[in-house]
């Protein structure tokens, strides 16, 4: 295991297919919390717990007051230095002549703070979509409040506990919507881990950004590339994984150290 740039730069020169891992940790110095650890808690609520579908049918208003906040949130967020770098490395790439390199950046994180990436995957959807519970249709939407019953319910300590009819509705059916993200337990979209598996099958070098490396598929990702002979590099504050190279503090500081942009 290395902690060394210039033998990362080697590496990052010969790969011929590269992608990223992201979590939470990348979007972190934009202010945004982590799911797990201090960040994790909403409320008296631990994220991991409202992440569900059962908790979602149990309270769907304090899901929403959650999800709410969450959208209020991160639209006054701004992309930090580590997006940036992943598009500046993007925008490298992409101007070789000829293109001898492919980078994909995969991402488990919901805000779409790198959605200005071309090769961006997104496998726990996006908290600003909608998807009807009744009849399906997915909507994109940048509304906060996003329906007027919720406005101020971000600032409320307490759940505000309001009924259905209070809550985002269907424009297509008036069903109940929900958060186009996927839940514990839930499968994610076929199209999407299909995309995914390509890039596996193919990268040589993964990058491993900001991620506890707890959730599953995602968590499965490193070790595929490896047992397949590509390199992992991690990039986190904490000593996390197995990983052929490892660059431990925040990403803003470490990943455009690393990619040189
Ligand atoms: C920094 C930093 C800085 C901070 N710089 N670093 C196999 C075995 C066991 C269980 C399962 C299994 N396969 C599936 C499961 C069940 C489940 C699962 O994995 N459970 C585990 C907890 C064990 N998986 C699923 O249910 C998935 N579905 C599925 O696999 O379907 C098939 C199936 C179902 C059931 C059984 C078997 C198969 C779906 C998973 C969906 C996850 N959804 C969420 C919520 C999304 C919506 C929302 O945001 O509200 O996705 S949960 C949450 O965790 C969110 C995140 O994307 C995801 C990962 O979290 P992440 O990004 O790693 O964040 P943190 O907070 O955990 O870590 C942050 C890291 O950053 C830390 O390491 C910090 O140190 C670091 N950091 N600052 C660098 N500045
Ligand atoms: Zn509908």
């Amino acid at each position: 295991m290395s902690t060394n740039y210039e033998a990362f730069h080697q590496a990052l020169k010969s790969a011929k297919h590269i992608a990223t891992l992201c979590g939470a940790g990348l979007s972190a110095e934009s202010g945004i919390p982590t799911f797990r650890g201090e960040g994790g808690w909403w409320r008296n609520y631990k994220a991991t717990e409202l992440a569900t579908l059962s908790a979602f049918k149990r309270n769907p208003s304090r899901i929403w007051e959650f999800y709410n906040y969450r959208r209020g949130l991160v639209l006054q967020k701004t992309a930090n230095k580590a997006h940036k770098a992943l598009v500046d490395f993007e925008n490298k790439i992409l101007s070789q002549k000829p293109q001898t390199q492919t980078f994909t950046v995969i991402t488990q994180n919901v805000d779409g703070i790198s959605s200005n990436l071309k090769n961006y995957i997104e496998m726990h959807g996006n908290l600003f979509r909608t998807r009807c519970m009744q009849c399906g249709d997915i909507e994109e939407n940048r509304d906060f409040p996003i329906c007027e019953g919720l406005k101020g319910t971000e600032n409320s300590k307490f759940d505000i506990d309001l009924p259905i009819e209070k809550l985002p509705a269907c424009t297509k059916c008036k069903g109940l919507l929900r958060p186009d993200v996927v839940w514990f337990n839930e499968l994610l979209d076929p199209k999407i881990t299909s995309k995914i598996q390509v890039e596996l099958d193919r990268c040589d070098l993964l990058l491993v950004i900001g991620t506890s490396g707890f959730v599953y598929p995602a968590a499965g990702y490193s070790e595929y590339v490896r047992s397949r002979g590509g390199k992992i590099a991690i990039f986190n504050i904490e000593n996390t994984g197995n990983a052929d190279f490892k660059f431990i503090g925040p990403c803003g500081e470490t990943l455009p150290q690393a990619l040189q942009v």
